[in-house]
């Protein structure tokens, strides 16, 4: 008789995961379930399907290895019921456990359901907390009890402190915790960053490939560059060629955009830290290393642990303590439906229509493109948070609801009011020209905000600013841009939201 049904969900595929923390190889049964409904609860980018089954297949292969017994059902099993509640009770009546352990998933709905299995199936459930985190939820409540704001600043000094990541006996390594003003480059003319490695599909990836080709025919996106890590061991290579080849040049390059250069100085590595292939600590521990041996600058390797360390951690967060009322708000009343052209890239502008191609060709875009440009246009132009929440969750390989939530509806759509960031990340076409190298050849003109070959950015920020005024008025750090307003003469704002409302009827034209 098996003693414990061990759930692994396939973004837990990480040798640590609490649920196989004691387990007992001879009385313990491991489960992994493909299932359809994960498939298209959001009808996933076809890379993110090929992805996460072949990463669990391929981690049920080397738990196998070592011994352990691995109960897996493939997405084509006939027997499969698809969903994960069917797949527990199945393998329920199978193994008859005495108990099941699970760990805690990353996204509401799942845990909604994991807590209702114990009722359910008449058998203790242990939840455990998700260990591969470098903050507990526990922790991150207690950072955010009685205060007034919860900016990710303070939690990161916090969690320097609590980690030693980056720190001197002083204080802050550096005696600054942050270097951002050095990292605002742009990309110079010449400075081609190095290529990322690629993983080519191993038969195992091919075989689930040919499934999602299959079975998910008109999901979005293609196969064809599928190079991501899908072993721990892949992970690691991908991390170990970040840091040698393009960490030293993370800090100075990480707000930049540049056509045709899809990943820039960008370490490619939020699907395998998502997935669990590698471990948060062991991707901030090589970065510090590498600091201290001299072989990355500080604003780099600084820059590069507050994403993680930083970000990363309070993201997360701040979904679980906010969810699920978090999900709901919709503090800018932004009620459009989302224009065709984010599936179709065909919107005109060079900048949305890159970021959107590479997108669906390769099921990434680094941070600068999901919030400076599809991001910001959907803030701008008052794109319904829900419809674009599901944009961001289907389209990017990474996308995971307690990391894509809270970067989407807080920090791109301001939609949750100012809870995770302290103002609207709004920019206008200037922003895009002062970071990339996509307004020159572009049809729009930049520097133009009223008139035919206006850009949209540029119309669309004067609509936002001035539609907004009212509530902005009472934020200081939206002193600038509405000094900026109250400066524009009359005639020219006016015919910018006049711009501003003829492209919006005629980007409605085509849904
Ligand atoms: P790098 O820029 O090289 O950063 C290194 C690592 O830091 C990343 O791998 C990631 O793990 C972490 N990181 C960086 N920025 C953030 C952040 N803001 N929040 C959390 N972690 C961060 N990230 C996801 O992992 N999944 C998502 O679904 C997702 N959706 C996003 C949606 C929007 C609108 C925005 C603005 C950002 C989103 N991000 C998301 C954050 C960030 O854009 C990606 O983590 C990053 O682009 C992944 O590429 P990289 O590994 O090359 O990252
Ligand atoms: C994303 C995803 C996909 C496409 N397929 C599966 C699957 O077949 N089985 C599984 O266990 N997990 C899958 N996942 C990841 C889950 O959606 C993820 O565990 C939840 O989103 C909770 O974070």
């Amino acid at each position: 008789m098996t003693d414990a049904l061990r759930v692994v969900l396939g973004d837990q595929c990480s040798r640590s995961i609490a649920a196989l923390q004691d387990l007992d190889p001879v009385h313990d049964v491991v489960l992994m379930m493909e299932v359809g409904a994960e498939c298209t609860y959001v009808r996933h980018h076809k890379q993110k399907i090929a992805l996460v089954p072949s990463s669990m297949r391929h981690f049920a292969r080397a738990l196998a290895a070592r011994g352990v017994q691995v109960d897996y059902v493939r997405l084509d099993d006939p027997d499969n019921s698809q969903s994960f509640g069917g797949e527990i009770g199945r393998a329920v009546e199978r193994h008859r456990p005495a108990r099941i352990v699970a760990t805690h998933p990353g996204e509401f709905r799942v845990l909604e359901e994991m807590e209702g299995w114990e009722a359910r199936l008449g058998l203790p459930v242990d939840i455990r907390e998700d260990t591969r985190f470098l903050a507990g939820l526990a922790t991150f409540r207690n950072w955010a009890f009685g205060r007034r704001e919860l900016r990710m600043e303070y939690f990161y000094r916090g969690m320097r402190e609590a980690t030693g990541l980056l720190m001197e006996e002083s204080g802050p390594a550096g005696g600054a915790w942050n270097f951002d003003a050095e990292n605002r480059k742009r990309l110079p003319r010449g400075l081609v960053p190095p290529p990322a490695p690629r993983f080519a599909p191993d038969a195992i990836t091919r075989e689930v490939m040919a499934l999602v080709e299959a079975r998910f025919p008109d999901h979005f996106g293609g196969l064809e560059a599928f190079a991501w890590p899908v072993t721990a061991a892949e992970a690691q290579r991908a991390l170990a060629d970040f840091v040698a080849h393009r960490l030293p040049h993370f800090g100075d390059y990480q707000d930049a955009l540049a056509e045709g250069e899809a990943h820039l100085f960008h370490a490619l590595l939020s699907t395998s830290l998502n997935i669990g292939l590698l471990l948060p600590s062991e991707a901030c521990e090589a970065a510090e290393a590498a600091w201290r041996a001299g072989t990355v600058p500080l604003n780099a390797a600084e820059g590069f642990i507050r994403q993680i360390l930083g970000w990363r951690e309070y993201v997360r967060g701040l979904y679980w303590l906010k969810m699920p009322a978090y999900k709901e708000t919709n503090a800018l009343g932004a009620n459009r439906p989302l224009p065709a052209f984010y599936w179709t890239a065909q919107s005109g502008m060079r900048c949305m229509d890159s970021a959107i191609a590479q997108t669906r060709d390769l099921a990434y875009a680094h941070h600068i493109q999901r919030l400076m440009v599809t991001g910001n246009f959907a803030l701008l132009a008052g794109i319904a948070p829900a419809a674009i929440n599901e944009w961001y969750m289907i389209v990017y390989a990474d996308a995971f609801e307690w990391v894509e939530l809270p970067n989407t509806h807080g920090m791109a759509l301001h939609a949750d009011g100012g809870i995770l960031g302290s103002k609207p990340y709004a920019a206008a076409g200037a922003y895009i020209n002062r970071m990339g190298n996509h307004c020159p050849r572009c049809r729009f003109d930049v520097k133009a905000s009223s008139g035919d070959r206006a850009c949209p950015f540029n119309m669309l920020y004067w609509d936002f600013i001035a539609r907004h005024a009212e509530r902005f008025a009472a934020n200081p750090r939206m002193a600038m841009p509405l000094a900026g307003l109250r400066r524009m003469e009359p005639g020219k704002l006016a015919a910018a939201r006049e711009g501003a409302a003829r492209f919006l009827e005629s980007m409605a034209s085509a849904y």
